[in-house]
């Protein structure tokens, strides 16, 4: 069967009468113990930039939980390094050296040859490609204002005042700093497509905490800009956007096929707001901590609530956490694949 015939690439296109695909967020990660086995020999960065071992964790949760999609293994700040602005990934999460604090500061970035750069990834993805032939693979970029919140604050944060603050205090500086970032992002999506990636997903983790006027500005150009240019490439593109309620309407004429829910969200509302449109998500990532019941529960009811399931992609609201019972998850995807 080829990819294109895979429930999951049926889905994003709106045509799945099948079984619904579902994957999780952050999939291959600290909640697998097989993961926290290869995390004991190697960093967070050695795995990045490894492709044997980068193929061997996208491989893990597929092999567990019979997934319908794989997720390339990087991470979203990986564009940064070669840009000028070093990342290093302590226990804590991400930690950037010199945080850009100034208009001056974003003099030091610069754009680079990304084919050489990061050659680990497109080499990640046919590895990927050789062990998991008929599996779709997702290939994925943060999205230019959450690369940018990173870069600004310097790690996570829970409402990234300081990249909010940066791009009305210093507007042109950050509009150059946008244009940087979203022409990196798109020339990267690029080349995982031509290495192989089935589909693209643009993680729009923190768009959420801007205004309306500023949301339209700061995420949904950019993303559209990103998205428009890949148009020839026919690959379904994916935009998750977390806190999506209030903005639906706006990301509804965004230039891509699939919309990610966060868990906030009714999801056939959702789904009723992007005509033409696939769904994917949005099962809250903390009941998975709950009885097992109480997963099937949850799952089957977004599952019976949706209008059109030949355009569901079934995922969490958000990433899967550390800690979350791999049961859970097993019940998850039984949940999904045995609702049609
Ligand atoms: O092993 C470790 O200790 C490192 C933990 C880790 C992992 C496994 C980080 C650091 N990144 C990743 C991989 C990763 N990150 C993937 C591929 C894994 C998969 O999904 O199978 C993906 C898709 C990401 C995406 C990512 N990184 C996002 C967007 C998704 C989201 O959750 O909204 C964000 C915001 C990041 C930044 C980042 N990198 C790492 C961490 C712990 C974080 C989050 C920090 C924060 O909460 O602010």
């Amino acid at each position: 069967m080829g990819i294109e015939q895979s429930s999951f690439i049926k889905a994003c296109r709106g045509k799945n009468e099948g079984r619904i695909p579902v994957w999780v967020m952050r999939q291959a990660g600290r909640y697998l113990p097989e993961y926290r086995a290869v995390r004991e020999k190697v960093s967070f960065l050695e795995l990045c930039r490894t492709p044997e071992l980068i193929a061997e964790v996208v491989r893990q949760p597929i092999d567990r939980f019979g997934l319908d999609a794989g997720i390339l293994f990087s991470d979203i700040l990986t564009i940064l390094e070669p840009m000028g602005a070093p990342v290093s990934f302590p226990e804590g999460g991400p930690r950037l050296e010199n945080p850009i604090d100034s208009p001056e500061a974003v003099k030091w970035l610069h754009d680079f040859d990304i084919e050489k750069e990061l050659a680990f990834v497109p080499e990640g993805i046919r590895k990927i490609k050789e062990i998991l032939p008929d599996l779709p693979l997702i290939g994925f970029a943060g999205s230019p204002f959450t690369v940018s919140c990173y870069l600004i604050e310097g790690k996570g944060s829970k409402a990234f005042d300081k990249a909010k603050r940066f791009i009305h205090a210093y507007p042109k500086t950050a509009a150059e700093l946008f244009e940087l970032v979203s022409s990196v992002t798109e020339r990267y999506l690029r080349m995982q497509i031509e290495a192989g990636a089935d589909a693209v997903q643009l993680f729009e983790s923190w768009g959420g905490t801007l205004s309306r006027d500023d949301f339209l500005r700061w995420s949904v150009q950019p993303t559209n800009r990103i998205f428009t240019a890949l148009n020839e490439s026919k690959v379904p593109r994916i935009l998750f956007v977390n806190n999506l309620a209030p903005y639906t309407d706006l990301v509804s004429g965004v230039n891509c096929e699939v919309v990610g829910v966060d868990y906030r969200m009714d999801l056939a509302d959702a789904q009723r707001k992007l005509p033409g449109k696939s769904v994917q998500g949005n099962l809250d990532p903390a009941v998975l901590f709950g009885p097992l019941e109480l997963v099937a529960a949850k799952t089957q009811m977004i599952l019976e609530s949706i209008d059109d399931p030949n355009r569901l992609i079934f995922n969490l609201g958000h990433g899967i956490q550390p800690g979350a019972p791999v049961e859970a998850v097993e019940m998850l995807v039984k949940t999904v694949h045995e609702f049609r």
